[in-house]
């Protein structure tokens, strides 16, 4: 079993019980990690709390607003982080935003807009949590996100995100070489499609889900616990010679050609 008694985690990106930042931070506190929750607005405030008292982390784990595309936010943020734990071990980015009409016309018509909204919260978030985590994290530690395949091969509607998320394991690269003489590991985990919060909006899903069990190896689509799992590898020691890359938590799907 992975311990993570004494270490402290900071998870961005819990919006209900089906977020993959939910199954992280379950995973996680279950190896005993104290957990420190972010969340995007006042409206997710009762879940996160909710959250730490289901996982029993009621007294010691905090849950603390933060909208990722305020820079005095992230920081206001970690100077509450700070406070309450000088040393922290993990930090969990799981945020991803694109306007809905980016998702759903046809690529060539990408506003300017669309493109710098979808770069500002989904990659440059992680260079501004990484950089305000850092200094935090004096034992060195691990840094995730979590990507998608679209990032590389090209899907119907997944568009401008695509793109950002080419730009996200980019920027994993430049931060593990960025941070790693600090022991500070950079990975990303690119995640099958899940039913969450985040794919509600996206049109015809159920047919993107029906091709990975046609089509996967594994002939079934990723829970979120599976990444929660992978998540929780990667933050621990057994991990500890892994920096820069991106995991596949994807039944397979991605070695298929046809
Ligand atoms: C966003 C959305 C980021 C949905 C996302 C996402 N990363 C993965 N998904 C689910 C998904 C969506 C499509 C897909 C496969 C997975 C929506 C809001 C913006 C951020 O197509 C193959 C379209």
């Amino acid at each position: 079993m992975i311990d993570m008694k004494g270490k402290v985690a900071v998870v961005f990106g819990l919006a209900n019980k089906r977020s993959i930042a939910y199954a992280i931070a379950e995973k996680l506190s279950e190896a005993g990690a104290t957990l420190v929750l972010c969340y995007q607005s006042e409206r997710l405030r009762e879940e996160s709390e909710e959250l730490i008292e289901a996982l029993g982390q009621k007294g010691t784990a905090r849950a603390i607003q933060c909208d990722v595309s305020v820079d005095e936010q992230i920081d206001a943020a970690f100077a509450q982080i700070a406070e309450a734990f000088p040393v922290i071990h993990t930090v969990v980015h799981s945020v991803a935003f694109a306007p809905q009409d980016a998702l759903k016309n046809d690529f060539l018509m990408t506003k300017r807009e669309e493109f710098r909204i979808a770069h500002d919260v989904s990659v440059y978030s992680l260079i501004a949590i990484a950089r305000a985590a850092a200094p935090l994290m004096t034992e060195g530690g691990s840094i995730m996100t979590l990507t998608y395949y679209g990032s590389t091969k090209v899907f119907p509607n997944y568009n401008v995100m695509g793109v950002a998320k080419a730009a996200l394991e980019a920027t994993v690269r430049y931060l593990a070489a960025s941070l790693g003489s600090k022991g500070i590991r950079v990975n990303a985990i690119s995640a099958g499609p899940i039913k969450t919060l985040a794919a509600r909006g996206v049109s015809d899903f159920a047919t993107i889900l029906d091709a990975v069990t046609a089509r996967a190896p594994l002939h079934r689509n990723i829970e979120q616990q599976e990444v929660g799992k992978v998540a929780l590898f990667l933050a621990s020691d057994l991990a500890s010679g892994m920096t820069g890359g991106v995991t596949f938590v994807d039944c397979g799907f991605s070695i298929t050609g046809i």
